[in-house]
């Protein structure tokens, strides 16, 4: 197979630094302009400043402007940072966090294109072709990983098999029956899928399964290993965010050196999280993303809160794109359990609807043998709540269970701890404890 095969768009994978920088700019001016005349926190931002978007005539004078947050968009709630009118937009998703305002964005047509466009790199890069049938399993909803890889794989004109998540066995059946080449989910979720092949005493080499692309939340080496393994096939990681756009933004090649990052859409910054300060490549920092072909969701300078690096050499497969190391951690504290964003706070308000108090409370989130991750709340006893009356707790617990369930997606673990081992007050202990390895995948 030549080159030309496995790269599937070589005028922009494999531009030269000068001509991609040239195209970086004169994107970057468009988006400027447009998201200061569109989006009213733009404009207050840069007159804040003083920053004429007319001025800009080099990349780095995008280090002047400021940040844009999660908080940023959580108060643009729902439509307020789209840069052009709903008739114009076709689709729309969520962050998977089930924050009171989580980020809503939105896609016109061109947008849409794009999207497929990259996400049928990434498949092309790990040699999926028309000749593929493709296995997604994520949650087909809001979550922007199902339908944002399912139309990448149909633009490549390989088969998608939409199975969604859920109900294992039938997900083991259809890659078999089915005759699945490549598998589409969160790592956690092959390991899964791993162990119910093994209880259905299914041999993974009788299966036409190749190989597994994998993203969605954070991983690692030996996950990777295992499921190889288990599964007997080669599997690759890529990285997206809904903010951004989902998946797409990047994804390793056959190499495994990292992941390259489609900077002819996005322009990549890595900055110490606590300073700000754009430090070099190689450096591992917090990964900072300005979308430059967005239409009706550009984000300028959106702190990702993910860890990682970036790589401008050349890698072997021939691509110049810049590469990110697998995603080291996050440094903020949103924590990923299953696929699942979870901010620590709130829980708070779920435990006082049901308990009419506000215990003190702990996340604690750990891995299982088989790589499946365990969300456990640790909160704090006091005469107020969980008196002695055992039966009394146990109701209690059971409801908690299910109401965390029921909002946040994830059934967790209720540990009642004495209030000292969790410090006195939810202010002064940590509020999330993740005991899971953090190696990065391709480091
Ligand atoms: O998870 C988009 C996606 C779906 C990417 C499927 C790849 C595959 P969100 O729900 O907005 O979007 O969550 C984004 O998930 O900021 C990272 O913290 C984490 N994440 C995504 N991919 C990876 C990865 C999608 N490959 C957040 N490794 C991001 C580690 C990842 N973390």
């Amino acid at each position: 197979m030549g080159i030309a095969m496995t790269i599937w768009d070589q005028s922009r994978e494999c531009m030269s630094r000068d001509q991609l920088e040239q195209l970086q700019l004169e994107r970057l001016q468009a988006t400027l302009n447009r998201v200061y005349r569109n989006v009213s926190f733009y404009k207050k931002t840069f007159d804040r400043i003083g920053f004429d978007p007319e001025d800009i005539d080099d990349l780095g004078a995008l280090s002047v402007l400021p940040f844009t947050s999660r908080k940023d968009l959580a108060a643009a709630y729902p439509y307020e940072m789209f840069a052009v009118p709903l008739r114009e937009v076709v689709r729309i998703h969520a962050s998977s966090g089930t924050l009171e305002n989580p980020s809503i964005v939105g896609y016109t047509a061109n947008d849409v294109r794009h999207w497929q466009d990259l996400v049928a790199r990434l498949l092309t890069a790990v040699g999926v072709t028309r000749d593929d049938v493709v296995q997604v399993a994520f949650n087909y909803g809001l979550f922007t990983g199902a339908f944002g890889l399912h139309y990448g794989i149909e633009r490549i004109g390989a088969s998608v098999v939409p199975a969604s998540v859920g109900n294992t066995r039938r997900q083991v059946s259809i890659l078999k029956d089915y005759r699945t080449t490549t598998l589409v989910c969160t790592p956690g979720y092959a390991l899964r899928i791993a162990q119910v092949l093994e209880r259905m005493g299914i041999d993974p080499k009788t299966l036409a399964l190749k190989r597994g692309i994998f993203g969605g939340e954070p991983w690692d080496e030996q996950m990777r290993t295992a499921v190889e393994q288990q599964l007997y096939i080669r599997v690759y990681d890529n990285y997206g965010l809904s903010e951004v756009m989902g998946p797409g933004v990047a994804g390793e090649c056959l190499n495994r050196q990292g992941l390259h990052l489609a900077e002819d859409h996005f322009i990549a910054e890595i900055v110490d999280p606590v300073t700000g300060q754009i430090l070099p490549d190689g450096s591992t920092g917090e990964l900072v993303l300005t979308t430059i072909t967005k239409e009706a969701f550009p984000v300028i300078r959106f702190r990702t809160g993910d860890l990682t690096s970036l790589d401008r050499t050349a890698c072997p497969c021939g691509r110049t794109l810049a590469r990110i190391a697998g995603i080291a951690g996050r440094c903020d504290d949103i924590v990923i359990v299953k696929g699942v964003n979870i901010h620590p706070v709130e829980v708070g308000p779920i435990l006082r609807e049901v308990t009419g108090t506000e215990p003190a409370y702990q996340l604690v989130v750990d891995r299982d043998d088989a790589y499946q991750d365990r969300l456990g709340i640790r909160i704090a006893v006091s005469e107020a709540l969980f008196f002695d009356k055992m039966e009394k707790q146990r109701v209690m617990v059971d409801r908690l269970r299910k109401k965390i369930r029921d909002t946040l997606g994830v059934t967790p673990d209720i540990y009642l701890v004495e209030a000292a081992s969790i410090g006195t007050d939810s202010e002064t202990a940590p509020r999330v404890v993740d005991k899971r390895t953090r190696g990065k995948p391709g480091a």
